[in-house]
């Protein structure tokens, strides 16, 4: 059985003064079907108003608000807008920034404006006929302490999607204190582009070839991956000590092998706190292949057949 991811949370800001940098050269073309009207039931939700908080957060210290002069999407939708908050919810923001780095095109049709500052996302809800679309409407304001957001948000002040994402996702399961119990990247991916995935646990024990093998052919399809660590309890090396999060959920951006030199990439969705010293500590991060086998414990991979 895969292990929850979260409830882990940045315990500092989790923005970053560095600008993003580009996707590694590694991420491909997207390959992700759009929806289709004829495969999927359009059933529209409307659940307006503000999703409880989570229990840590004091009620009396938070204002709904809009935030000062935002948009939707500064410079687009890019997989590193995605900053997590207070919120154990790496499951979420983990798998989101990994679709936006395969397939940012697909999650932009997913989110709009659709007046009077109401904004809708659509999700997908598996049934047993297949997935079924979701459309969440919820007003623009947000949780604030001091001005500033205490959940998810983007790397820019201004840009919204991210906040507006886990804002839809957290009205249609029930409330931020319900997304914030962890849970499995491989629900998120069904909720975003109606996919199921593959999901390796263990990678110590897995196959390396095996391993290695359908994180290359998912980079090359553009086929969204996460990797989530142990918990620590259940891990003899010091996650700390080498800047990873026990039991968290990573975008695994993509992998590269060059000469032989097998290496991955991932990002930490708090948009901070790096494995290594790379020089830019923007979560983004590049591992050897043996160290992550050793230091990451599962992987989820949406799957390429559409069907299955
Ligand atoms: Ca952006
Ligand atoms: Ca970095």
């Amino acid at each position: 059985m895969p292990s929850r991811l979260g409830p882990a949370v940045p315990t500092t800001a989790s923005t970053s003064p560095t600008p993003p940098e580009a996707a590694p050269a590694t991420v491909t073309t997207p390959r992700i079907a759009s929806v289709s009207s004829t495969t999927f039931d359009a059933t529209p939700v409307l659940r307006p108003g503000a999703p409880s908080l989570t229990a840590e957060v004091d009620p009396t210290r938070i204002t709904w608000a809009r935030v000062e002069r935002g948009q939707l999407f500064v410079d687009g939708l890019s997989w590193d807008d995605v900053t997590q908050g207070a919120v154990g919810n790496c499951y979420l923001l983990s798998a989101l920034s990994a679709v936006a780095a395969t397939s940012p095109e697909v999650l932009t049709e997913r989110i709009r404006h659709v007046g009077g500052g109401v904004y809708e996302v659509r999700f997908f809800e598996k049934t047993r006929t297949g997935p079924r679309e979701i459309a969440v409407r919820v007003d623009g304001t947000l949780p604030l302490e001091d001005g500033e957001r205490v959940y998810g948000g983007a790397r820019e002040a201004r840009e919204l999607w991210v906040s507006l994402v886990e804002k839809a996702f957290a009205a249609w399961q029930g409330g931020y204190e319900v997304i914030n119990q962890g849970g499995f990247p491989e629900d998120t991916f069904y909720a975003l582009t109606g996919r199921k995935s593959d999901y390796v646990g263990d990678l110590q024990r897995a196959r390396a070839s095996r391993v290695w093998s359908l994180m290359e052919a998912a980079t090359k399809d553009g086929r969204p991956m996460t990797a989530g660590t142990w918990l620590q309890a259940d891990f003899e090396a010091d996650y700390e000590a080498v800047g990873l999060v026990e039991g968290h959920a990573y975008s695994l951006l993509g992998v590269s092998d060059v000469g032989g030199e097998r290496t991955v990439t991932l990002r930490n969705p708090w948009g901070t706190t790096e494995f290594g010293a790379d020089g830019r500590d923007d979560g983004v991060f590049t591992m050897s292949f043996d160290a992550f086998r050793r230091y990451f414990g599962d992987l989820t991979i949406v799957r390429a057949d559409a069907a299955a």
